[in-house]
């Protein structure tokens, strides 16, 4: 039913949906800003690392089913995968999804799927429509068109979690947003060629609050579990047996604080509900607060315990957004470690097994070292889990005696 489907932007969903649909029969055209990812991919090789998906790209390329370039081309689908940042004033910035759209306008035709996965405030699919349309006179669209417009456009929200992106690629269930009700039935039939989760067929603006209000969930739930963190150190009382002892409840399922909520995604899409609805977000806005705050919560216990020691030699462990990863975007720990090497608070010796050299914005103090675990917790007066990755779980409770330990995330509870 689709042989030719092109997937515009090559990063953490747009690649591994490119490798998932490429099984399928069908031949994936990926198109990117980035000429180096573009001739990477096409070198068989993924640019950043994801279980399984290097061996899904080198698989699918050598068949001859997948290959990547700058500009689109025709297809019978185009699958918008690019990011949907915030700007400073916590706007949503639509510019990546309004270049995709002008970049596809060009090679339209009558029949084409355009879906948008990037996640997305409430009305973008329906915009995205618009500026198709302001590109393709010769064409209808559906936010004015409905059923009987040319060009379909849909939205399909991502729901992969990173770490488990090409297992959930097939398996989790998808949201389709249809402009009008053809457009969903279309996007259902192009994903159903790759998922065996159900397909919820729904409208587009629907779709998008979906997506959105499972991340605000999240984060709102990990707000719950850092503001506790932060009493429970104000009162003395150990936060990992009172939330173990509370999720004993039927009912209650307190997730697990951390030094702050990092990624791309959970620290940003509630934002997006917040510049929607400003007056009605109270709770989704004060949970971002309330994660964003826990960097500082960390910093200032380590920095005032740190003071107890003359020439303090503090452990880091871990860098990136959460385990198991090499993902430093918007990751707390990165936050942590660069202000506590700002802060001229101790000798910083870093654990990262997922990282090869330590990124220039805390290179460049010259205060933190990248180190093996065994001499960091050695060395170390005070050590400060950041990031509960597997790795650093079998620590031998005898290297820490004497040593003041943060672990901000339970782990060696
Ligand atoms: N975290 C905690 N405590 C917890 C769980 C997570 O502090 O109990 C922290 C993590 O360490 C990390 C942050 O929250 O810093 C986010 O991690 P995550 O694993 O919860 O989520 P992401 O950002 O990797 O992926 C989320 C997922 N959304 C939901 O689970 C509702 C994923 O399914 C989405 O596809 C993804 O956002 C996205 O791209 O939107």
């Amino acid at each position: 039913m689709f042989n030719t489907v092109s997937v515009v932007g090559l990063g953490y969903i747009g690649l591994p949906t490119a490798a998932a649909l490429s099984t399928k029969g069908v031949d994936v055209v990926g198109v990117d800003v980035d000429s180096s990812t573009v001739d990477l991919i096409n070198a068989g090789r993924a640019p950043f690392v994801e279980p399984d998906l290097a061996v899904a790209v080198s698989g699918a390329v050598a068949m001859g089913r997948l290959r990547a370039t700058l500009h689109p081309e025709p297809a019978e689908a185009y699958i918008i995968a690019v990011p949907t940042p915030i700007g400073d004033g916590r706007e949503p910035d639509l510019s990546y999804v309004r270049a995709a759209a002008e970049a596809v306008a060009g090679v339209l035709q009558p029949g084409t799927l355009v879906v948008l996965e990037s996640t997305s405030p409430p009305g973008t699919t329906v915009q995205l429509s618009r500026w198709l349309a302001e590109h393709r006179s010769d064409l209808t669209f559906p936010h004015s068109a409905g059923n009987a417009a040319d060009v379909r456009v849909a939205h399909c929200p991502e729901r992969v979690l990173p770490g488990r992106i090409m297992i959930e690629m097939v398996t989790n269930d998808r949201l389709i947003g249809g402009v009008s009700e053809a457009c969903g039935t279309r996007a259902k039939a192009l994903y159903e060629l790759f998922t065996q989760g159900q397909c919820h067929v729904t409208d587009a603006t629907t779709a998008e609050m979906a997506k959105l209000s499972e991340n605000a969930f999240r984060d709102v739930n990990i707000a719950f579990a850092n503001e506790l963190s932060v009493i429970c150190d104000q009162l003395g009382i150990d936060t990992a047996d009172v939330i173990a002892l509370a999720n004993r409840h039927p009912r209650v399922n307190i997730l697990q604080p951390g030094p702050g909520v990092g990624g791309h995604c959970i620290a940003v899409d509630p934002w997006f509900i917040v510049s929607a609805a400003p007056e009605q977000a109270q709770l989704i806005r004060t949970a971002r607060n309330v994660n964003d705050g826990k960097p500082a919560h960390v910093i200032a216990e380590v920095t005032r315990t740190s003071a107890r020691f003359r020439d303090p030699v503090i452990a880091c462990l871990g860098l990136t957004f959460k385990a198991n990863v090499d993902d430093l975007r918007e990751s707390p720990a990165l936050q942590i470690v660069t202000e506590l090497a700002a802060g001229d608070v101790g000798r910083l010796l870093v654990v990262e097994p997922h990282i090869t050299e330590l990124p220039g914005q805390l290179a460049g103090t010259g205060q933190a070292k990248l180190c093996d675990m065994e001499s960091a917790l050695h060395e170390a007066d005070v050590i400060v889990l950041l990031v509960d990755h597997d790795a650093f779980r079998p620590v031998k409770r005898t290297t820490l005696r004497g040593k003041v330990v943060f672990d901000t995330r339970g782990l060696w509870h």
